[in-house]
Parts: structure tokens; C-alpha cells; sequence
């Protein structure tokens, strides 16, 4: 391997052995991009690399909160920002108990090239909180989000950071947040958040956009192979918002999504999640703030599994919609004995490096990389920017356009940077050139900082 690139890993396992997800990421990503960088031993010279691994900034700060019955409690928030060549930082809050550094890291990583994909203009940050919202009232979640953003409303503004929802932020969070926001600063800033709820400047499709993305990217995979989508079934893990939106449009493209997953096991629906009341369930579950799959299994009377993962079932198509990590390689080597052809990662970083390299290896299999296949989430976040700086408001059908339009164009840079370099159909190396490559450019073009 590159001399260069070699050294930048070993410097990352070295430092950061305490963050495993962080150093996954960076093995997987700069792995990836070595012809690139065998093109430009400029890169060494300016240590390009190392100052990609490098957040820019990182905010770490206090949240302390009150609970319904007077008591309080503290939590730790964080927000860095990890790359703003291209644009004010993007990406999204997550709120989990299992949020730290590396978490937010690996996050921040794969946002800043996810970013570069969608061809807007549009840096990299994450942040969050290891605040558990899980069976928290509503009082209670307004009053962490609002103690949240007393620390970060500091650190981020349209022009300067843009956070959005992930895992545990929704409508309903960045609603708290932007509220507290307006309070602080004493304007009407909407391009802070992106998000928002459509009375106060969100954008129409934004709460669809990663799922639809999603569906929309496996279509352009599809499309290559001469296989229709109609008829195809679909197994998926999570139950959010992103595996909401898959199920809707999957169904409306005559596709079937057959289970869906929890932290609790996962169900088994052969009839499809497809219809309007199931879709609505969806919701109302994740809603209830309860964070179990096994009550669609008890309202819709279909088999539920325990402790289980969906990775085992025969479909055509695996989606995994929930968090890192969920396959590893047993899950990917049942896989390719079920047949199957079609992965397409969705949440970020599904899959262990492990499970992803084997899968990869499979002649005949085709995987396609969560950064390019869930990046219209955060490109309808960038066009919700465009819409608050305008002061506009699109309809849904021009929204849903530009989406169509973005991952077709997210597939096709992908499809050619790898082609480029040699890598032939490779999907993963091409979103982490492509990704990369503008991401490069610009730091070399802005001087050495
Ligand atoms: O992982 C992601 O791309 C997100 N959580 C959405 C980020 C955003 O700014 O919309």
C-alpha cells in the first residue's frame, strides 16, 4: 500500500485506539482512495491526509437537565466540525446512550465525503448527546433540548454550522432546539437547523428524503442489472423514520418490504409492510417513545423474533436502516449462502469492514455504500437551506425532483470515479473517490490550515 496513506492509518490506530468506529471509517475510506492519492504525491507534502482526519473544531459542553419530577441530570454534548471546505459544516444531531467521541467522529467522517457526493455546497459536523430519549415525556425532551442548545448555540449559525436530526432527533427535537435558538439570539434565523417543521421553513420531503434517496439509488442499481423493481422483496432493519420512508416508496414502485427491526428482535411481515395503517403504526411506535418492533407483530399478527436480527430471511434485497455495525460477517456469510444480490447500506456504516470486504469479494453480489445511498437525506437538508436563504417555499413534487435528480447524479459520479481509476462496477471506491476528490481539491485550492 501507498507509503503515505499507511502512515496516516497506523497514526489513527495509534491515537485513537480508544475509538474503534472512528478508526473503522478512516481504514475504510482512505483504503478506498489510494489510487487517488498515488496520483498526487503532492498530498504528502501539504500531509493532506492527516489534516482530513483532524476535526477542525470539536465542542464538547454540558447539559444538565430537569426530569418531571424535579430532579436533575447530566448529560454530555458535543458538536464537531469536521471539514468546511466545501460549505457552512452539515450533518446531523443523534441523541443515544451510547454517543462519545468516536461515535461523533465517525459520524463527522463519513458526512464531510457524503457531503462532497451530493454536489452541494455543504461541509461536514455531527454532534449529539449520550441522553437516552427513550421513554422520556415530552416535557422532559423539550427541556434537554432546550438546555442543549443554551451550550451550542454558541458554535453553529446558517453561515456556520447547520445541524439537522439523526438516530433519536426528529420533527418534534429540532422544533425545541429551533425554539430555544430563536429565543437566545433574538431573530428569526431559520437556516440554522434543517429539519424544521413546514410552519416555520422546513422543507416538504424532507422527512421522506433519505428513504425515498435510498429507494431512489437501488433503482438506478437496478436499472444496470435490467431488473425491475416491481415484485422484488426487501428486508430492512430499524423501524424510523429512514425505514418508513423506504417502506412508502417501495410499495408505491410494487416492492414489498417483508421485516423490520428493533433494539428488542425483529418481525417478519410476508404480506408486506405496505399499507397505509402499517405505515402509520410506524410512526405511532416510534412516537411512543417505547423503542420495541414487537407491537407491529401484536397489532398486525405476524411472527416476531426475539433478540434476532432480519439478516437471516430470503429477499431479494437487504437494507440495513438502522445503525453501525448491525451486520458483521456471520450475518453477510448467511447472506451470500440465501443467494442474495443486492445490498444496499443505508444507515451509516451498517457493516462491519470485515462483513463489507467479503461481501464486496462475492462475484455477481453488488453492494452500494451508505454515504451515497442515504445522502438525499442531507441533500434535501442543503435544498431546505437554499428555500430559508431565499426565503421560499417549494412544492413537494419539485423537492421530490431534485432528489431523483441528485441520486441519479450521486450514482452516476460514483459509477464513473471508479471506472477512472480502473476499479471497474465498484460502487463503494467510487462514492469515496468521487467524495473525496472535490474534498481534496478544495483544501489544496483554500492554502494550508
Ligand atoms: O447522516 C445524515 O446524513 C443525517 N443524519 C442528516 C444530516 C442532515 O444535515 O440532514
Amino acid at each position: 500500500m501507498n507509503a503515505y496513506l499507511t502512515s496516516v492509518i497506523d497514526n489513527v490506530k495509534k491515537k485513537y485506539a480508544n475509538q474503534p468506529e472512528f478508526v473503522q471509517t478512516v481504514e475504510e475510506v482512505l483504503t478506498s482512495v489510494e489510487p487517488v492519492i498515488n496520483a498526487h504525491p503532492e498530498y504528502e507534502k501539504l500531509d493532506l491526509l492527516n489534516r482530513m482526519v483532524e476535526p477542525e473544531r470539536q465542542f464538547t459542553f454540558r447539559v444538565c437537565w430537569m426530569d418531571d419530577q424535579g430532579n436533575y441530570h447530566t448529560n454530555t454534548g458535543y458538536r464537531f466540525q469536521f471539514n468546511g471546505a466545501l460549505g457552512p459544516y452539515k450533518g446531523g444531531l443523534r441523541f443515544h446512550p451510547s454517543v462519545y467521541p468516536g461515535i461523533i467522529k465517525f459520524l463527522g467522517f463519513e458526512q464531510v465525503f457524503k457531503n462532497s457526493l451530493t454536489g452541494l455546497p455543504i461541509g461536514g459536523g455531527k454532534g449529539g448527546s449520550d441522553f437516552d430519549p427513550r421513554g422520556k415525556s415530552d416535557a422532559e425532551i423539550m427541556r434537554f433540548c432546550q438546555s442543549f442548545m443554551n451550550a451550542l448555540y454558541r458554535y453553529i449559525g446558517p453561515d456556520i454550522d447547520v445541524p439537522a436530526g439523526d438516530i433519536g432527533v426528529g420533527g418534534r427535537e429540532i422544533g425545541y432546539l429551533f425554539g430555544q435558538y430563536r429565543r437566545l439570539k433574538g431573530s428569526f434565523e431559520n437556516g440554522v437547523l434543517t429539519g424544521k417543521g413546514e410552519t416555520y421553513g422546513g422543507s416538504l420531503i424532507r422527512p421522506e428524503a433519505t428513504g425515498f434517496g435510498a429507494v431512489y439509488y437501488l433503482t438506478e442499481v437496478l436499472n444496470h442489472e435490467n431488473d425491475p423493481i416491481a415484485g422484488k422483496t426487501i428486508a430492512i432493519s430499524g423501524f424510523g423514520n429512514v425505514s418508513w420512508a423506504v417502506c412508502r416508496k417501495a410499495t408505491e414502485l410494487g416492492a414489498k418490504v417483508v421485516t423490520l427491526s428493533g433494539p428488542d428482535g425483529y418481525i417478519y411481515d410476508p404480506d408486506g409492510v405496505n399499507t397505509q395503517e402499517k405505515f402509520d403504526y410506524m410512526v405511532e411506535m416510534r412516537a411512543s417513545g417505547r423503542d420495541k418492533v414487537q407491537d407491529y407483530a401484536d397489532k398486525f399478527g405476524c411472527q416476531f423474533f426475539p433478540g434476532e436480527k432480519p439478516w437471516g430471511v430470503k429477499a431479494d434485497v437487504m437494507m440495513p436502516c438502522a445503525t453501525q455495525n448491525d451486520v458483521t460477517l456471520p450475518w453477510a456469510e448467511k447472506m451470500v449462502a440465501n443467494g442474495l444480490k443486492y445490498y444496499i447500506e443505508v444507515a451509516n456504516m451498517p457493516t462491519t469492514n470485515e462483513a463489507l470486504f467479503y461481501l464486496m469479494k462475492q462475484p455477481g453480489m453488488i453492494v452500494a455504500p451508505s454515504k451515497a445511498v442515504n445522502a438525499g437525506g442531507v441533500a434535501v437538508s442543503a435544498l431546505e437551506m437554499s428555500q430559508n436563504s431565499e426565503r421560499l417555499h417549494w412544492t413537494a413534487e419539485e423537492v421530490d425532483q431534485q432528489l431523483k435528480h441528485i441520486m441519479h447524479n450521486i450514482y452516476q459520479m460514483s459509477v464513473d470515479a471508479a471506472a477512472e481509476y480502473g476499479l471497474g462496477y465498484n460502487l463503494v471506491a467510487g462514492a469515496n473517490i468521487a467524495g473525496f476528490k472535490k474534498v481534496a481539491t478544495a483544501m489544496v485550492e483554500q492554502g494550508v490550515f
